[in-house]
């Protein structure tokens, strides 16, 4: 018999008083922000961003990669550990710089004008097929325990695919920062991995990673308390950055990942909706604050499946518990899916105590990959899937990986 999970209900997420911090944040970081994009912009004028590995910058990466591979989880950094060290911010601004070039040198060009990654793997006539092995791994927060077990892991996997001459591309669906008191270390570590192995690893933007989320949970506190507001702005104009999606081309079928759920367009005077072809869609996805950025992004990255669903409703949709965004039923995401060619799709978000959860016809899947999530004992999880054999992935406990 199927049960119809009741263990989490959606909290309030984004009430009056974060939407409150949110601007109050936004308005004091917008002068750094302005200076931040005009340097920059200047700086591509001047032709004096570089490219990964042509620059003596790249040294930067191995610094943070040898830092934290002397860590286990049994051994994690102290919350002030890296941050007390010489140059600390200097170099962590560094890595920004060089992880925002990474994403608006080598990926978004590739995926212009949507701000989607298409990798294909489909095989042609006189292409031979490239086998991949895909990773996904839902929300962290701050959870370096995990993080750190899971890119041990990782780094086997990408070094077996080497040796057996397969691609492996590990997504890692958002939500880095805020709840965990490592959140800091948690994100740098992801960058640093990403930057590390660039043809293996791609981060996709979370709720969290946008101002008024983490300047009300924990980890803008924690970024002013041990560094400054300039090195928040950075963060956060880093964060307009990450994709929002990405899709793999498979033999049997496409599979989609992104970290909330599926967009509509409602018309609020007829009740009706639309559900959007995402290749055809004007995206304003680049926004630092929340309440500038178009409302499919927004629910994009906000969104929910319906839980508790009644099949005899004809409400396809309703407002979301979490105070922005709504939640969707299987008729909106079967359209999304023949509009979009989408055959199974991933995502993070939402919490569930066994840290996986099948929705809609086993079609639509919840990943969360922290143990440890406000209070809660997490059994947490993640994905192992083969290009061959899409439908017959595997669901790791992150809790059996060595540390
Ligand atoms: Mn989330």
């Amino acid at each position: 018999m199927n049960t119809i999970p009741n263990e989490f209900e959606e909290e309030n997420e984004y009430s009056e008083k974060t939407r409150i911090i949110g601007e109050q944040s936004y308005q004091a970081l917008k002068p750094t922000l302005s200076k931040i994009i005009e340097t920059q912009t200047q700086m591509i004028f001047d032709g004096k961003t570089q490219r990964i590995g042509e620059s003596k910058e790249s040294t930067i990466v191995d610094e943070f990669w040898t830092y934290y591979s002397q860590f286990s989880s049994e051994n994690l950094p102290s919350e002030e550990r890296y941050y007390g060290e010489d140059f600390a911010e200097l170099k962590i601004t560094i890595l920004i710089r060089m992880f925002q070039d990474f994403y608006l040198e080598r990926i978004y060009p590739l995926s212009f004008p949507v701000p989607i990654i298409q990798k294909s793997y489909r095989s042609t006539k006189t292409k031979k097929k490239n086998p991949a092995k895909l990773f996904f791994v839902g929300d962290t927060h701050g959870s370096f325990f995990d993080t750190i077990k899971l890119i041990h892991y990782f780094v086997r996997e990408i070094q077996k695919g080497k040796d057996y001459d397969y691609e492996v591309k590990i997504i890692f669906i958002g939500d880095f920062v805020d709840r965990g008191k490592l959140d800091i270390h948690n994100l740098l570590l992801l960058m640093t991995f990403n930057l590390k192995y660039p043809n293996n690893v791609l981060l996709l933007r979370g709720n969290h990673e946008e101002i008024s989320i983490c300047a009300h949970y924990g980890f803008g506190t924690r970024v002013m308390k041990h560094f400054s507001q300039i090195l928040f702005a950075s963060f956060n104009h880093m964060f307009k950055d990450l994709p929002l999606i990405a899709i793999f081309h498979c033999n049997e079928g496409s599979i989609m990942c992104l970290h909330g759920g599926i967009p509509i367009i409602p018309n609020k005077s007829t009740g009706e909706y639309e559900v959007p072809q995402l290749n055809t869609y004007q995206f304003n996805n680049r926004q630092v604050w929340i309440d500038e950025m178009d409302d499919v992004t927004q629910q994009i990255l906000w969104n929910d499946p319906i839980r508790n669903y009644d099949p005899n409703s004809k409400q396809n949709y309703f407002k979301s518990r979490r105070g922005i965004g709504y939640v969707f039923n299987h008729e909106i995401f079967n359209e999304f899916c023949i509009k979009n060619h989408v055959n199974l799709l991933f995502r993070g978000h939402q919490v569930f105590l066994n840290g996986f959860h099948q929705h809609f016809d086993n079609r639509f899947f919840t990943i969360f990959s922290a143990t440890n999530y406000a209070k809660k004992k997490i059994e947490a999880k993640f994905i192992e899937l083969d290009s061959g054999e899409i439908y017959n992935f595997k669901v790791h406990k992150i809790q059996e990986l060595n540390s």
